[in-house]
């Protein structure tokens, strides 16, 4: 497996734009204050199971990662090249200013989020980015997505998951689906570490990060803001979830099938009757995208399910820098139409590119 940039080949020329929707970039700034973050008391288990791994190991992969994270110039340029990537939808890595204490993280949002688009300004034909906030302050939260979108032209919204063990199902945060509704940006809720209250057992047998824990809990927190009726309230608000929608389309029959038990039969104080099925959300208010799993069977699966207007490309850069699965992906079995969709279209609609 390729886990480091070394090309085994090279992309072909192809007639179609390969924009890559979840990649990453970390300031090296923020990176200092994870730092403090993880020297302080009782620091978040699974932000020291993640950062606290990436930023002290010697091995190969955590350092290839860290040194491009910060990275929003020439050295990610080349590997974009290299790889064939014409533009990169850039974010704050996970978990960005959520770890963070609230007046810190609103604070360094706006500075994360103003060198995202200078670095945008530099590179306005390769790079676009995402407005990062702090859902600690939902007020704040709401005027940066206004800011990030109006004035820094940012497209999108990253949200990396629960945000000291709470989601975004809880009404004290719609303020913020109410700001991506208004400016018509849709938020990505990318994956972050399970919370502390759920992390003991996937840690003790190393399924906490990107292999597992990142799937179970992301996807929970997307089902709760279903299930939670944010959709009934906002219904244009779009989301996009990564690694193929957190397995949520493989579940889309047991969920609608018990969400109908459960709610008729008046189980749960906290599962009200939806407008719709759950499935109906994931097809009309989801967007998916492919990071870190480039497999046919899952995407067209999800094609499927959701439409081929639906599911985007995505590499995940720099954690899953991978050209050989770039080669694959120009490989799939789609239609020259379906193909130039999933690299390029439905980015450049659902961000807003063209
Ligand atoms: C990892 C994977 C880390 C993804 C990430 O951000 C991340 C990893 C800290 O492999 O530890 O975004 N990912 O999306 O798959
Ligand atoms: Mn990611």
């Amino acid at each position: 497996m390729n886990q480091t940039s070394t090309p085994t080949s090279v992309p072909a020329k192809v007639d179609y734009k390969r924009i890559a929707t979840e990649e990453a970039f970390a300031p090296a700034e923020m990176l200092e204050m994870y730092k403090k973050i993880l020297a302080g008391p009782d620091p978040d288990p699974g932000f020291v199971s993640l950062m606290g791994f990436y930023m002290s190991s010697t091995a190969a992969r955590p350092r290839h990662i860290i040194e491009h994270l910060t990275d929003l110039g020439e050295k990610r340029l080349a590997h974009m090249d290299a790889a064939g990537i014409d533009r990169q939808i850039i974010a704050l890595t996970s978990p960005g200013v959520q770890v963070m204490e609230a007046d810190t993280a609103v604070a360094f949002a706006k500075v994360a989020n103003d060198e995202l688009a200078q670095a945008v300004r530099n590179h306005p034909t390769r790079f676009s980015g995402m407005v990062a906030v702090a859902p600690q302050n939902p007020r704040e939260a709401a005027k940066e997505i206004e800011r990030g979108i109006q004035q820094l032209g940012l497209t999108g919204v990253i949200i990396n998951s629960h945000t000291h063990g709470e989601y975004l199902s809880d009404p004290k945060f719609w303020e913020i689906f109410e700001a991506a509704e208004a400016n018509d940006t849709p938020i990505y809720l990318h994956p972050n570490t399970p919370p502390r209250n759920m992390i003991g057992p996937l840690r003790e047998c190393g399924l906490d990060g990107a292999i597992y824990g990142f799937g179970v809990e992301t996807g929970m927190h997307a089902l709760r803001i279903i299930t939670a009726g944010v959709f009934d309230r906002f219904p244009k608000l779009q989301m996009i979830l990564g690694h193929m929608g957190e397995a949520l389309p493989f579940w889309a029959y047991r969920l609608d099938y018990m969400h109908r038990a459960t709610v008729l039969s008046e189980r749960y104080e906290s599962m009200k009757p939806l407008k719709k099925k759950p499935s109906d959300y994931l097809k009309e208010n989801f967007i998916i995208t492919n990071s870190g799993v480039a497999w046919e069977p899952a995407i067209k699966f999800t094609q499927d399910l959701i439409g081929a207007d639906r599911v985007m490309y995505a590499m995940d850069y720099p954690y899953q820098h991978a050209i050989d699965e770039v080669i694959a992906m120009d490989g799939l079995a789609l239609s020259a139409e379906d193909k130039k969709r999933f690299f390029q279209t439905n980015a450049e609609r659902v961000f807003k590119l063209v």
